[in-house]
């Protein structure tokens, strides 16, 4: 076996591993696939792992439930061995690696220094502003001045999780921490928020794989990757036609819920939520919440927690990042649609049909 170097291409590696061309090729179809690359990227795509040397990624955490690294852990394609053994260099992440203590601290300065103004930042988790950052230190130091520190060594930054690219759980009121997401603190660095709570496993996987090969992918007004949140969950949703219909569960064991029908009037967010859950799935495509009998709870979006309950149907947001207008126009817009739609539904089914002959009156229809 050759001997390690820090310039190592993905070819290199599996060569030092003594894997063979094939394995190199099938490295290469893996990625292709789990991007969904364009024709041109794809044909690009064996040339650049053979010839570009792997990027250091630096993973930090702070303020999380280390759910998003739990999803990470359980990305089937590429799959997270395929991930730090072939595709990357994973210099730090304080979870998975055995080093601990001042071992650990140490060796996470010697890869900053090493690869200082390249590597790639992962962040997951928010970061606490109150009492000087005191809820959070790592190795005596706050969690707000080792962001600082590391994202301006890094050549771009990817917050991991709902928590880091948009406060998440610890940003929720009454906020006691004073906890922001990585872009209220990093704001010189480009920012890629990979947002869900946790993410899907392959979207994680997948734009690590995309930026380290291509750069920066196209994202949203929210710094997301179009590739996976282009779409609302709405958009896709394999219950759409039971919406445009009228046809909505009014609990969970009704005769609507036991047919599949909308989970709009359950509390349903994916009008107004942005993910590849209903395309990419989880657990290896095996399934997500809404296939699963329950509605989507919106956790890719900015302040989902504050939203008014998770499973009131939809009204018009009033939680802090709508009222500092990040929830935008365009998000309004879709929740005034539809409600409209179904409210529009709603008459069409009361003129047309009995749905839900077991129903619970109890349940209120949307309002705004
Ligand atoms: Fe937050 Fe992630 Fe939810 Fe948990 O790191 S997005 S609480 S799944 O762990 O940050």
């Amino acid at each position: 076996m050759k001997e390690e170097t820090g310039d190592e291409t993905v070819l290199d590696v599996l060569e030092r591993r003594g894997l063979t061309r094939r394995a190199f090729l099938q490295v290469c179809a893996a990625v292709t696939s789990a991007l969904a690359l364009s024709p041109a990227e794809a044909a690009r795509i064996t040339q650049v792992l053979a010839s570009k040397p792997r990027p250091t990624v630096i993973y930090l955490s702070y303020q999380e439930c280390t759910g998003c690294l739990e999803s990470l852990t359980r990305s089937f394609s590429p799959g997270i061995a395929s991930l730090i053994f072939n595709d990357i260099s994973l210099a730090f992440n304080d979870t998975l690696q055995a080093a601990a203590g001042e071992a650990a601290e140490e060796a996470k300065d010697s890869a900053m220094k090493k690869a200082w103004g390249k590597y790639v930042l992962i962040v997951d988790g928010a970061v606490p502003l109150a009492e000087n950052g005191a809820y959070c230190t790592v190795a005596g130091r706050s969690a707000v001045s080792d962001l600082r520190h590391a994202a301006s060594g890094a050549a771009a930054v990817v917050a991991v999780g709902t928590c880091a690219s948009f406060g998440g759980l610890p940003y929720a009121a009454p906020n006691p921490t004073g906890a922001v997401p990585v872009s209220e603190i990093v704001r010189d660095r480009p920012i890629i928020n990979v947002s869900g709570c946790p993410p899907i496993a392959e979207v994680i996987t997948g734009v690590i794989i995309y930026y380290t090969t291509f750069g920066l992918p196209a994202l949203d007004r929210l710094h997301r990757p179009m590739s996976f949140y282009g779409n609302s969950i709405h958009d896709r949703c394999y219950r759409r036609p039971f919406y445009d219909r009228g046809m909505f569960a009014k609990t969970f064991d009704d005769e609507g819920a036991r047919q599949g029908w909308c989970l709009y009037e359950l509390g349903c967010k994916g009008p107004v939520t942005h993910n590849a859950c209903p395309t990419m799935k989880w657990n290896g495509g095996t399934s997500y919440p809404i296939e699963s009998g329950h509605p989507c709870l919106g956790c890719s979006e900015p302040d989902f927690w504050d939203k008014g309950g998770f499973y009131r149907p939809l009204s018009v947001p009033t939680g802090h990042w709508s009222r500092a207008g990040v929830m935008g126009a365009a998000a309004a817009a879709g929740v005034v649609a539809g409600l409209g739609a179904a409210v529009a539904a709603r008459v069409r089914q009361d003129r047309t049909h009995k749905p839900d002959a077991g129903g619970d009156t109890n349940q209120k229809t949307p309002k705004s």
